[in-house]
């Protein structure tokens, strides 16, 4: 097995125990090979019978950079099997400390690759809707470089997808609130997301044409989050609320 394979390896049983691995010391990952890593890390997923679904943008708001201490964006991968259905059960015992993220999301009607201009992907977008994205990172305690976390698929591990709603006309400015059992937790705007979501879209098309990111069409992309990450607590109704757009929900420990 060649270093990259090991690392994808690693962290795929990392997420697959729940045991959390230590952030690699004396190995500085390049940020080529990280994504490597995350490519060989998704091969497994899809091996074992997932499908891409979309990708995410991590660090477009400053909220989040604060949080993690990491000052550039990156993109992961989505699979099928992350999807939390609307108003559905989490798992949490299937995570490792998961925390939530109030996020919008677009469907997208193009490959990236069959767009030559990352502004020629807004009229490509077909849908928006209200999000959250559960990320769980396989480094205990959160703790990682920029190179560690894109080898760990940027802590993709859930996310939640309301109603797809027509694109209105503005989505620069819309408030968005996280809620637990109606109690408000995270409050922002998706101007915290790059002034716009529009622009962590060219973003997501950038990063991904330079690290061979496949995102066809018909894939789902979370613009990542407007406010720093909440913990999840261990049980109760989570919910984001995206004015305009409307809400999305999952429960946890609640049978
Ligand atoms: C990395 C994921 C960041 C976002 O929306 O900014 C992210 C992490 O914080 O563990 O998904
Ligand atoms: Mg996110």
């Amino acid at each position: 097995m060649d270093k990259t394979e090991e690392l994808a390896r690693w962290l795929h049983d990392a997420r697959t125990t729940r045991r959390p691995v230590p952030q690699p010391e004396g190995v500085a990952l390049d940020l080529p090979t990280a994504y490597a890593v995350q490519h060989a890390g998704v091969a497994l997923r899809l091996a074992a019978g997932e499908r891409r679904v979309g990708a995410k943008m991590g660090f477009t708001s400053r909220a989040k950079m604060a949080q993690m201490g990491v000052h550039e964006m990156i993109v992961g991968q989505l699979t099928d099997a992350m999807e939390v259905p609307d108003g559905s059960p989490f798992r949490r015992d299937g995570a490792i400390h998961p925390r939530i993220e109030p996020e919008v999301a677009f469907l997208v009607g193009r490959d990236f690759a069959d767009v030559p201009h990352a502004g020629l992907l807004r009229g490509a977008v077909e849908a928006i809707a209200p999000a959250m994205e559960i990320i769980d990172s396989r480094y205990a305690n959160f703790r990682f470089s920029l190179a560690d976390v894109v080898a760990d698929n940027t802590s993709a591990c859930g996310f939640v997808l309301g109603a797809w709603q027509p694109v209105p006309r503005e989505i620069d400015n819309l408030g968005m609130a996280l809620r637990v059992d109606g109690r408000p937790r995270q409050a922002g705007s998706s101007a915290a997301i790059l002034g716009s979501p529009w622009r962590a879209l060219d973003a997501a098309w950038r990063l991904a044409r330079r690290y061979g990111v496949s995102v066809p069409a018909g894939s789902v992309l979370l613009a990542g989050a407007a406010t720093a990450a909440e913990p999840m607590p261990e049980r109760g109704f989570v919910e984001v609320e995206v004015s305009g757009l409307g809400r999305a929900a999952f429960t946890v420990g609640i049978s």
